[in-house]
């Protein structure tokens, strides 16, 4: 086998509500660097463990037959554990191959992941250019992205220039959507209207400064909406597929481009349902019409927080009234909002929790998601905590959003997990709620999977980090790595 691409677990502790809802969709980033690739004639074989509900065992049996030249793995924090052990399975049982991993807690850790001896190479930031270099042979030294071990006492692990951000991302071919099985895949439960789903990008980046994001600062570029319809109409001959999820940070962020996509969609009388990401301050009633007409039924917008003076430190000071207006502008538009806050941030009390709930409560979109405040490795809230000896703990499998990693001044573990086991059940548990989501059940199998849902709800709880582990030093690349051009912020406006 030439190359093996493996979507490592997502291995989180108890007490996750995603556990209950299984979700899992197709690995974008590896499916990118894939096509790349096949294009210049390798071949590879694309390896999801959740999607293929996969056992280690699995993965030794198949390396161990196969014996593939290059594994690349991708990781993003919550994986990182599983993406070690499956390399040093790799390694065991195939010694020749050559271990490659990518992703963003790889690009933001390359110093931590190379520790491990049976990683060779590291690829920081996009991975479509580097990796196909590095598989034709090129000399590492010339790869731009590039991280490795060297024989350089003084410098033992040798990190590479970034690369330039890709400019024209048309230029890139579609994923390799041929690589995987769609009906093995299946968005959260009440993020999707039909099935088979895919998932897709029109742009990349984020003028965003947003201190919990390893998207902020990081430049922005689009597809054209062309070659997104064309993707499309492509998936739908294909695999049949009816519904998309546009996994852009902020889908909206090209407001002509996404006019001209839903005119398309429109025109060539596409018939798709969809759903998006976008921020508060970045859509406008013209715009989210045509949305509508083209078939987008939902947005999601990540709210944080109802208090000002936190919204301004987590650097993402959109106006809670501008935000109540947009919330009710999607929904007055007939679209669907899926709104996302953060407990736990830094300056957080409990005070600040109950006006974010009740704010919550007030907006009443159709989904509300509540995570805890998560500094992942590559952010500034990671410096920031770090710097402060605010961390709890480097154990990754807490890094999941559901665990309080960071020990602030204002308030503690226990108050965070305690307001938010009550946010989950004050939102969800209104009579007058519950009987909004009753009218949204279709099927039998929307029926399991709100009961599915619910069910995670009632028994939801954070589960505070078990053990404080020593502190590393800062990786010496990660500001290198972190973030690149910061476009113009006022192209939302
Ligand atoms: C869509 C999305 C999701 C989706 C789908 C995930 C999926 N199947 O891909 C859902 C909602 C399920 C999800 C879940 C989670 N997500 Co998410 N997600 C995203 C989002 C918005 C886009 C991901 C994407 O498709 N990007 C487009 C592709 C093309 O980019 P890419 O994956 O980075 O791949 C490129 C490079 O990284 C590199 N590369 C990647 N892998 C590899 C491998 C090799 C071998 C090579 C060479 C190169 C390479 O090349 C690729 C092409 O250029 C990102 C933010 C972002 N902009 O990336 C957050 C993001 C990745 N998610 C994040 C988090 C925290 C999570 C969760 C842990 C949240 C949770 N619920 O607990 C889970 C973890 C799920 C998991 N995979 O294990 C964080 C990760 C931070 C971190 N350090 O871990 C991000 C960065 C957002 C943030 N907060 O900043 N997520
Ligand atoms: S706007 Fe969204 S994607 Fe951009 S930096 Fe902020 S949180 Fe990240």
């Amino acid at each position: 086998m030439d190359i093996l691409l493996i979507n490592p677990p997502w291995q989180t502790k108890d007490g996750n509500i995603w556990h209950g809802v299984r979700s899992t969709s197709p690995p974008l980033g590896l499916l990118y660097v894939a096509a790349y690739a096949e294009q210049g004639g390798r071949s590879i074989h694309v390896m999801d463990v959740n999607a293929e509900r996969l056992a280690f065992e699995d993965i030794e049996a198949f390396v161990r037959t196969h014996q593939p030249r290059w594994v690349g793995l991708t990781a993003v924090t919550a994986q990182i554990t599983s993406t070690y052990r499956i390399a040093g399975i790799v390694k065991r049982v195939s010694p020749d191959s050559t271990v490659v991993v990518g992703g963003v807690h790889a690009a933001a850790m390359p110093d931590e992941v190379l520790s491990n001896e049976t990683i060779d190479f590291v690829i920081r930031g996009e991975g479509e250019k580097p990796f196909f270099a590095l598989v034709e042979g090129e000399s590492p030294e010339s790869i731009d992205g590039l991280s490795y071990r060297n024989d350089n006492p003084l410098q033992p692990i040798a990190h590479n220039a970034m690369g330039e951000p890709i400019d024209n991302l048309d230029s890139l071919p579609h994923p390799a959507y041929h690589l995987i099985r769609f009906d093995l895949y299946k968005p959260a439960v009440g993020a999707y209207r039909r099935l088979p789903a895919a998932n897709m990008t029109m742009t990349r980046g984020c003028p965003g400064k947003c201190t919990f994001c390893n998207s902020a600062e990081t430049a922005l570029r689009t597809r054209s909406a062309k070659h997104i319809v064309d993707e499309i109409q492509l998936l739908q001959a294909r695999y049949g597929i009816r519904e998309v999820s546009f996994y852009d940070d902020t889908f909206t962020i090209f407001k002509q481009n996404v006019a001209q996509l839903c005119d398309l969609i429109v025109e060539r009388g596409i018939d798709i349902t969809w759903s998006c990401f976008a921020r508060t301050d970045c859509v406008s009633p013209s715009l989210l019409t045509k949305m509508r007409n083209a078939g987008c039924h939902q947005i999601l917008f990540g709210i944080e927080s109802a208090d000002p003076e936190i919204l301004e430190t987590i650097r993402k000071p959109i106006d809670i009234d501008l935000t109540r207006k947009a919330v009710r502008m999607v929904q007055d538009a007939g679209i669907a909002v899926r709104a996302a806050f953060m407990f736990g941030n830094p300056k957080e009390t409990v005070q600040s929790l109950r006006r974010t709930i009740d704010f919550a409560k007030e907006l009443n979109p159709d989904i509300a998601v509540f995570n805890i405040t998560t500094p992942y490795p590559g952010t500034q809230m990671f410096e920031w905590a770090r710097q402060n000896g605010y961390l709890r703990t480097l154990d990754w499998e807490n890094f999941d959003l559901a665990n309080s990693v960071l020990d602030l001044p204002t308030i503690s573990v226990d108050q965070i997990d305690r307001m938010y086991r009550v946010a989950y059940r004050e939102f969800y548990f209104r009579p007058a709620y519950l009987l909004r989501r009753l009218l949204t059940i279709r099927s039998p199998r929307d029926l399991v999977a709100n009961i599915q849902a619910l069910w995670s709800i009632l028994f939801v709880r954070s589960t505070g980090p078990r053990a404080r582990t020593s502190l590393e030093g800062p990786s010496e690349s990660q500001a290198a790595s972190r973030s690149r051009t910061a476009a113009a912020a006022e192209v939302c406006a």
